[in-house]
């Protein structure tokens, strides 16, 4: 009784998915209804989104959901975004964030505003792909010239849905154009390095509303209107994280999936120099929340390997067969910009290894297993750190997403942080999306509240630590 229906659009870097959340004031069911693959596309100028394909899943989606919705909100990974001309059409195809055109970008713009600077005003660690630093690297290009607008990804696909325009905080602090302090344009940053914040829609809050579906949008989907659209934490990250299910204060929290986002859920942005040279990030959460995280690798390095030995689907026979590879033969630092790039991961991460004088993985078993290793350790490290640096200790280690289908990670993670982990829910991202809707139209109450339906409903798996911490801090020594 009482439940309501929110369809959630999450897009992450690998798929996208349409998930419809029924939300009761005691209940919460989350079904996929379409589920799209998201192929970055090489052209000569470089990698791109193909943003029409996954507009096109988004509406497929919509359709299949039905009618019924209390509202729709759209989800996506973060930094990237799509420009338009005066007229509101889109300049090209969006770039991607691993494409080359940010290398050594970042020096030049701490020739204009030193690194150091620019952490005490934005909290942001060093990524070439921040927003920063591909607008830097656009600067001059025929297409920002003609720019008007630029919209972040799900920003872009939301003023598609609804013909509405606005920039969505949580993503916003990606950009590395935020001040986590006041949570607005930091606009001495901007003018600094002459980026016109004007380009930039108003910005928008989680919750916030976002307009309805668009006439022509009801027509191609046969839904029939109104249906509103709800701003939600528009980065995949900032919904994954309101979607731990965590009781208390005292948890850090690893996001997985192409990324390991790995932190701690703090009141306030930690700006010390040491915190920005241990590399972590002071990206904005819900209700005034800053994520205080590390960007790892993640299971990348097992989709790209899987990609390289031309079989996408074999994970599932590879894990037993890594599981009885002997633990902790070699590692490699997967939080390494190097590993950033697409292509040839098996034999980068071999030469890794070799360069650093450990046993070469060789079959697909071990390479597999020194990239789950060595994903523990960056866990272990994150977790560790992000304690330390904001003086905040934890009991627990929450993993979320795609990387808690993977048994052998949740269970080294335990080991290599000595902690117990809490595995799930695989779609938090999705999950946090729906919450927030569900909050703006109806009766779920504050983070705390969101996470108590979390944990009353969704299935979790405990993982103890086994013991024997020594031997990883012992890896870690390796690779110093
Ligand atoms: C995860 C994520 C990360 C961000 C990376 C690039 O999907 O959004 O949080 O650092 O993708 O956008």
């Amino acid at each position: 009784a009482g439940a309501r229906s929110y369809a959630a659009v999450d897009l992450g870097a690998s798929s996208g998915r349409v998930m419809v959340g029924r939300v009761g004031p005691d209940s919460l069911e989350l079904t996929e209804v379409h589920r799209f693959a998201n192929r970055p596309v090489r052209v000569p100028e470089g990698l791109r989104w193909d943003v029409l394909g996954l507009y096109a899943g988004v509406l497929e989606g919509l359709r299949r959901a039905g009618d019924g919705l209390a509202s729709v909100g759209v989800d996506g990974w973060a930094v990237d975004y799509g420009l338009l001309d005066a007229d509101g059409a889109l300049l090209g195809n969006p770039v991607h964030y691993r494409d080359r055109r940010t290398e050594g970008v970042a020096e030049k713009v701490w020739a204009s505003v030193p690194a150091g600077e620019l952490y005490a005003a934005t909290g942001l660690q060093y990524a070439p792909f921040n927003t920063l630093y591909q607008l830097t690297a656009a600067r001059g290009t025929a297409q920002l010239a003609q720019a008007g607008r630029l919209l972040l990804i799900p920003d872009l696909l939301t003023y598609w849905l609804t013909g509405e325009q606005g920039t969505e905080l949580t993503n916003a602090s990606t950009t590395q154009l935020i001040d986590p302090r006041t949570r607005d344009w930091s606009r001495g940053v901007a003018e600094r390095l002459g980026i016109d914040l004007s380009l930039f829609a108003p910005l928008r809050q989680p919750g916030d509303p976002a307009g309805v579906l668009r006439p022509e949008v009801l027509e191609e989907t046969g839904l029939a209107g109104p249906v509103a659209v709800t701003a939600v934490g528009s980065h995949d990250t900032a919904s994954a994280v309101a979607a731990v299910p965590a009781g208390g204060e005292r948890f850090a929290y690893i996001c997985t999936g192409t990324w390991s986002l790995a932190g701690l859920e703090l009141d306030a942005p930690v700006l010390t120099e040491e915190s920005r040279a241990a590399n972590f990030t002071n990206e904005l959460g819900l209700d005034g929340t800053v994520r205080y995280l590390r960007n790892i690798m993640g299971l990348w390095l097992l989709q790209e390997c899987l990609r390289a030995w031309g079989e996408p689907d074999a994970l599932g026979s590879l894990l037993p067969e890594a599981a009885k590879v002997p633990a902790l033969r070699s590692v490699v630092d997967a939080g390494d910009a190097a590993f950033l790039a697409p292509g040839r991961m098996p034999e980068r991460i071999a030469e890794a290894c070799r360069v650093s004088g450990q046993p070469v993985p060789g079959s697909p078993a071990e390479i597999t297993r020194c990239i789950l290793d060595s994903l523990a350790l960056a866990h272990r490290r994150a977790v560790g750190d992000a304690q330390r640096l904001a003086g905040r200790p934890v009991d627990v280690v929450h993993i979320v997403g795609g990387g808690t289908r993977n048994a052998l990670l949740c269970q080294l993670t335990a080991d290599a942080c000595g902690l117990p982990v809490v595995a799930g829910p695989t779609e938090a991202a999705a999950l946090g999306n729906v919450l927030v809707q569900a909050r703006a139209h109806g009766p779920v109450g504050d983070l705390a509240g969101m996470r108590r339906l979390l944990t009353r409903t969704q299935p979790l798996t405990r993982y103890e630590p086994r013991g024997g911490t020594r031997r990883w801090e012992a890896a870690q020594a390796r690779l110093a």
